[in-house]
Formats: structure tokens, sequence, C-alpha cells
């Protein structure tokens, strides 16, 4: 499809960002994925890489591909983090969680030298939010969370998969929820993130260096 084309355009050109040596942080996502089978390509060639994946399904495409991998309790600095987003606003912040991957790639994606984040066209948008955003919460007493949320404008959905409860990699639930537009991320999150059920937000605010845009059959970069 054309998203699956600029999809693996922005994906196949973040990889030239990955210098001999780096330690990579491998974001999650269909748009990943395309990076991930160039950057297994380049380490067949020679390149010396050591990625942190931020899910358990880009663990196991990353093993697939030959991509080596770093245990996170020895991760202590990332030089380039290369990640996907559901929504980029014109600020360059970012609306994540589609994937239901947000917590990880959040730890990961904030503590690196360099984020670039790839994306095809669709996803970039003047204000964040015709996407809902995804929660991640405690399972305990997420009723009672909800009902915080819903004070605060929220409108949330439980995501379900298969016609159960997700469970995140970390054994959380998500709920995605609907505020409308979102003009003020930071505000937003930070109001979210104080609820304690709330383990953290698709809000990804100020982090990110270089957004790189499959569309019309090129790529565009933005820099912050
Ligand atoms: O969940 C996430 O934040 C992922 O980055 C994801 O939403 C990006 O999705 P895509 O690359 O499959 O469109």
């Amino acid at each position: 499809s054309g998203s699956d084309t600029n999809k693996k355009m922005a994906g196949e050109e973040a990889v030239n960002y990955i210098e001999d040596g780096m330690i990579v942080g491998l974001g999650s996502g269909s748009t990943v994925n395309f990076m991930l089978k160039k950057l297994g390509e380049r380490v067949k060639e020679g390149l010396k890489v050591k990625g942190i994946p931020t899910s358990i399904k880009t663990e196991r495409l990353a093993r697939e591909l030959g991509i080596p991998l770093i245990e996170s309790v020895n991760i202590e600095r990332i030089d380039l983090a290369i990640d996907g987003a559901d929504e980029v606003d014109n600020d360059l912040h970012l609306l994540k969680g589609g994937g239901g991957s947000l917590v990880r790639e959040k730890i990961v994606d904030e503590a690196s030298d360099k984020l670039i984040i790839i994306i095809d066209g669709l996803k970039k948008v003047s204000h964040l939010g015709a996407f809902s955003l995804p929660i991640e919460i405690v399972p305990f007493g997420w009723k009672l969370t909800e009902i915080q949320i819903k004070k605060l404008g929220g409108i949330p959905t439980l995501r379900k998969k298969n016609d159960e409860i997700f469970v995140s990699d970390n054994g959380n639930f998500i709920l995605d929820c609907d505020f409308g537009q979102i003009t003020d991320p930071q505000q937003l999150h930070y109001k979210l993130k104080l609820l304690t059920g709330v383990v953290e937000t698709g809000l990804f605010v100020s982090i990110t260096d270089k957004v790189i845009i499959g569309r019309n059959s090129r790529v565009d970069v933005l820099h912050r």
C-alpha cells in the first residue's frame, strides 16, 4: 500500500544515521520493522551495533535479523533511538502507543542522546488528538483510574485484543482516551501523569530531534 512504500522509505533512510559502534534504541511498529530489515542487511555487511529493543515483538524480529542486542539491565547510555509514532505535530511533539509499547519506548527514547522518528506523511498533523491517546495504567482498580481520567475530560476505552483485555509487555492495561484536539500536550501529560493509577501516557513532548517523513515517493527531514 502507499503508506507501506512511504514507511519503507522513511525506515530505510533512518538507517543512514546509524554509525559503527553505536548503541541504538530500536522502537516498535510497522515502520520500525522496515528500518530493522535494512539494519539487519547492514549488520550482515559488517556494521557493528548493539540494539536495545522497546518491545518483545521488536526483540523477536531483531533476533531473527541477526541484530546484536544488549540486555536492558546493562544499558547506561543510548547513542541514537529510532521509533515510530501515531501523530507528530508542528512542534515535533508525538502521540504514541498505538502498538501498546509506549512505556519501554519512552524509557529508551527520552534516555537516548538523539531521537529520530520515522513516519509516513499521513501522521504529520497540526494538532495531536485525532488519534485517541493511549495511557498505560495499573490493572488494580482500573475503573477508578478511568473515572479520574474522565474528570480530566477524556473518554477512555479499555483496549481489547481478540475480545480479551490487552496486556502490555509490562503486565498493564491500556486505556485509549479521546481528549479531542490536544493543544497543550505538556499540560495534559502532566495532569494525567499525576493520577496514581497512570503508569505513562503516549504524549512524547520535546524529546524528538529529527522526523523522517516518507511522502510523495520521497523523504523529508524535519528538525526541532
Ligand atoms: O505504538 C507506537 O508508538 C508505535 O510507534 C506505533 O504507533 C507506530 O506505528 P506504525 O509505525 O506501525 O504506524
